[in-house]
């Protein structure tokens, strides 16, 4: 089955990459998405469940899915890990009191198996908000130091101003490719 499957995919040329957005409630998972996608911020209600979206990124198709972060919902992240390229990983760089549980639910998550070979990608979002963790403050704190035999880069984004995304997304795009 996989052999066909290969061997379709290498008659059709690239596939849809498939990337999940996963991160604690609130860190803005789902404003990424929707800025990723129409390039404007619209007001969100907090997940239950998932957004699966459709973005279409320098000519290529991701196929996204944007997890719900709330407690109850973090243990159904793993139902969706098969056959994932990348995760996006977002932090709310203001939020000091949860950077511990944002990293205990990181490094179970990268633990799984089927996440072995996925590309990581950091976001340290609302850099926008006084007072919030640096870049450097947040790689410290998520203990990415330690990560090894991981492609993965941290990047410094505000998601209701739109920046950092391009990068991250440039970055993710290359990444992606190179690999394949
Ligand atoms: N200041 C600031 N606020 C942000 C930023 N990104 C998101 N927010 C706000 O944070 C709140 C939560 O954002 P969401 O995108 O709904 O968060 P989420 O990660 O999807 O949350 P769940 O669906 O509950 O898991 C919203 O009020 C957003 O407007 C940012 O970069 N800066
Ligand atoms: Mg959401």
């Amino acid at each position: 089955m996989g052999g066909l499957f290969s061997y379709f995919r290498g008659l059709l040329g690239a596939r849809e990459m498939r990337i999940l957005i996963l991160g604690l409630d609130g860190a803005g998972k789902t404003t990424i998405l929707y800025k990723l996608q129409v390039g404007e911020v619209v007001t969100t209600i907090p997940t239950i469940g998932f957004n699966v979206e459709q973005v279409t990124y320098k000519n290529l198709k991701f196929q996204v899915w944007d997890l719900g972060g709330q407690t109850s919902i973090r243990p159904y992240w793993r139902c969706y890990y098969g056959n994932t390229d990348a995760i996006i990983y977002v932090v709310d760089s203001a939020d000091r009191d949860r950077i511990g549980i944002s990293k205990d639910e990181l490094v179970h998550m990268l633990r799984e198996e089927e996440l072995a070979n996925a590309i990581l990608v950091v976001l340290a979002n609302k850099q926008d908000m006084t007072g919030c963790l640096t870049v450097a403050e947040v790689h410290q704190a998520l203990g990415l130091d330690a990560l090894r035999d991981r492609t993965f880069q941290i990047f410094k984004t505000s998601a209701v101003r739109g920046e950092g995304l391009d990068q991250a997304m440039d970055w993710l795009s290359n990444a992606l490719q190179a690999r394949k």
